[in-house]
């Protein structure tokens, strides 16, 4: 497995990982323990039997369900120290993390409390493995664009700790275009601005992310490939998409990885990179990505084609990305 093994540890930038989505079921356990919370399942191995999904919203049900055993700023901090081990050991060497802001203000924490344990964990995990990172919060869609507003004004105060701006959760009836004002907002504040389209939407969503938000990159994206002037735009734009193939099989958005139009993306000059998403949840962290992509037939140059556009689209600085090389 030499091979394999050279596509696991290659280097690479993870895009697209939500670090609530690292909570493996153990780590939920032992932190509801921690806060004295009672998870509503009969254990863990009754927790364990409901990592089946059927939709993207069957998943997120379970995902902001668990997300409530985070309290503390230990409790973040824990949760991207678990990860972080993990990313060095599939050969990320710069992560941005995605987290949603919202939903812990509706939980009762205050925003210091989960940017303090985010960024401290961060610290240290470019202490012990060599990792940069950065933190992208995400604008909740399927909550009221007010509370997209409140949240944007919540962060302005420590924008400088922020690498940038995303748009997550249920998709399909939220269109990008609502967020209009406060992904203006967010770019008047410095951020570098992402947004999830089309996973499970449709390729004029992908097309609102670019005109309405002017994001520098789509996550998922790809359901562009119904629209074939909306992949020459990409290409022509060099707009990178970060594609999560066990997440898209995971929420049965493709019964099989090979129904994934990576190679027809790719084919057409789109900068296509791959990214675990919610690896707890999903069966596998990046390097299991790699390795399911190997499995069903992508080459060595292929897969290394994908990691080498991670580091490009990371949004990092030269110096900082000579460091990654
Ligand atoms: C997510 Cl897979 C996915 N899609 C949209 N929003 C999300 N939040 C966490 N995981
Ligand atoms: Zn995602």
């Amino acid at each position: 497995p030499i091979v394999s093994d050279a596509i696991r540890t290659m280097p690479k930038a993870e895009l697209h990982l939500h670090i609530e989505g690292t909570l493996e079921a153990e780590l939920a356990y032992e932190l509801a323990e921690r806060n004295a919370i009672e998870l509503p399942f009969a254990g863990l191995e009754d927790l364990k039997q409901r990592y089946h999904f059927t939709s993207l919203q069957s998943f997120l049900d379970l995902y902001y369900q668990l997300m409530s055993v985070l309290r503390t700023a230990d409790d973040f901090r824990d949760l991207v120290l678990a990860y972080m081990a993990k990313a060095n050991r599939a050969g990320v060497v710069r992560s941005e993390i995605f987290f949603d802001p919202q939903v812990h203000i509706a939980n009762g924490i205050d925003l210091d409390t989960v940017l303090d344990g985010l960024l401290s964990g961060m610290v240290l995990a470019r202490e012990r493995y060599g990792i940069s990172s950065g933190l992208i919060p995400c604008i909740v869609r399927d909550m009221p664009v007010e509370s997209a507003l409140e949240t944007i004004e919540a962060l302005a105060p420590r924008a400088d700790e922020l690498l940038g701006l995303g748009l997550d959760s249920a998709e399909v009836g939220y269109p990008p275009e609502d967020f209009k004002d406060v992904f203006q907002r967010a770019g008047d504040l410095g951020l570098r601005l992402v947004a999830h389209a089309g996973e499970e939407g449709p390729a004029s969503y992908v097309r609102q992310a670019l005109d309405d938000l002017h994001v520098e990159r789509v996550d998922h994206g790809i359901h562009s490939v119904e629209d074939k002037d909306l992949i020459e735009l990409l290409k022509h734009r060099q707009i990178p998409l970060t594609c999560c193939p066990l997440s898209n099989l995971k929420l049965q958005v493709v019964s099989d990885l090979g129904e994934l139009p990576l190679r027809r993306l790719m084919a057409g000059g789109v900068p296509v990179t791959i990214n675990s998403d919610d690896p707890a949840y999903f069966g596998g962290y990046i390097d299991d990505n790699f390795d399911a992509l190997s499995q069903i037939g992508f080459t060595l140059p292929e897969l290394a084609s994908m990691a080498e556009n991670s580091l490009n689209a990371a949004f990092v600085d030269d110096a900082e990305r000579r460091t990654m090389l």
